[in-house]
This record gives C-alpha cells, sequence and structure tokens, in this order.
C-alpha cells in the first residue's frame, strides 16, 4: 500500500512519461518534415523508450494495488526553427524529468517506503544516461560547429550520428 503522497506523483509520473512520449514523438515529426532522417530516427527510438517508462510505472502502481487515473496532456510544441533548438528543448524537458524523479526518491526515502525507493533508483540511473546522451549530442554539435542557423555539412553529419546516438550511449554503458 502506498501513502497518498507517493501514490500521486507516481501516478502523474505515468501521464508525465507519456507526456514526454508524445513531445519525442512529435520532434521525429518535425525532423521527417525536414528530411532530417537520423533525427527522426534518434526521437522516435527516445520516445519508444518514455513508453517503456509508462509501463514500467504503470505496473508498479497495479502491482500495488492502486489504480492508474491518466491525465490530460497538451499538443506538444510542432514549429521549430532548426534542430539545435530541438536538441535544446529535449534537453530541458529531460532535465524536468529529473527533477520529477528526484522529488520521489526524496519522497519515498523521508516516508521510509524502501519498496518505492528500490524502485525509482532505477528511473534515477536512467536520467542520468539521459541527460549525458544529450550533453554528448550538443558537444558534438559544437565540435562540427553547427550553431542552428546554417545548414549544409555541419548539419547532414550531426543528423547521420543522430541515427546511431542511442545505440552508441547504450554500448558505451555496456562497456562502462
Ligand atoms: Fe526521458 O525520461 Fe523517462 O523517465
Amino acid at each position: 500500500m502506498l501513502s497518498d503522497t507517493i501514490y500521486q506523483l507516481l501516478n502523474n509520473q505515468v501521464s508525465a512519461e507519456q507526456e514526454a512520449a508524445y513531445k519525442y514523438l512529435q520532434m521525429a515529426a518535425w525532423a521527417e518534415k525536414e528530411g532530417l532522417n537520423g533525427a527522426a530516427q534518434f526521437f522516435r527510438t527516445h520516445s519508444q523508450e518514455e513508453e517503456e517508462h509508462r509501463d514500467r510505472i504503470f505496473n508498479y502502481l497495479i502491482e500495488c494495488g492502486q489504480p492508474v487515473i491518466l491525465q490530460t496532456i497538451e499538443a506538444p510544441k510542432h514549429d521549430f526553427n532548426n534542430l539545435l533548438e530541438v536538441i535544446h528543448a529535449a534537453f530541458e524537458h529531460e532535465k524536468k524529468v529529473t527533477s520529477m524523479i528526484k522529488r520521489i526518491a526524496e519522497a519515498s526515502f523521508a516516508e521510509q517506503d524502501y519498496q518505492t525507493f528500490n524502485f525509482i533508483q532505477w528511473f534515477v540511473a536512467e536520467q542520468h544516461e539521459e541527460e549525458t546522451l544529450f550533453t554528448t549530442v550538443l558537444d558534438k554539435a559544437k565540435i562540427l560547429g553547427y550553431e542552428g542557423e546554417k545548414q549544409g555539412q555541419a548539419l547532414y553529419l550531426l543528423d547521420q550520428y543522430l541515427a546511431t546516438a542511442h545505440g552508441n550511449a547504450e554500448s558505451a554503458e555496456a562497456d562502462g
């Protein structure tokens, strides 16, 4: 049985993960429209990962005998000026999710709900991984000299990098 506070936080997180999936899917659609196939693949993969996160919390609530109540999700932003703006928007969203996950970790620890504290550790690690992924992508853009406005080779190479960025991050994780 979860406390009311922990239940509310986890139930909100189900919709927050769905919201993230929705945002990244919209970013993938924007990238497709711009002919950035690598970026589109990157954001589609990321969107699917968010759906997996949603399901993990959904399942945990069910296992705990708690009702899952889905919330309204606003239509995500769909117009962007360039790929750098999209990557920054995604990174900012990840930082917001990290603070939500941190709040669940803090609340469960404070309440001595060690079962939820243990459950949420996977998300703490995942958020670290995701923030690192976006930092790496932004570093790559900088190295390539891509500043958002200018099209051309740097944008082409960044798009190519994004096509495999998820796979690269996962293998670096496995090696480390
Ligand atoms: Fe991208 O994060 Fe879910 O939790």
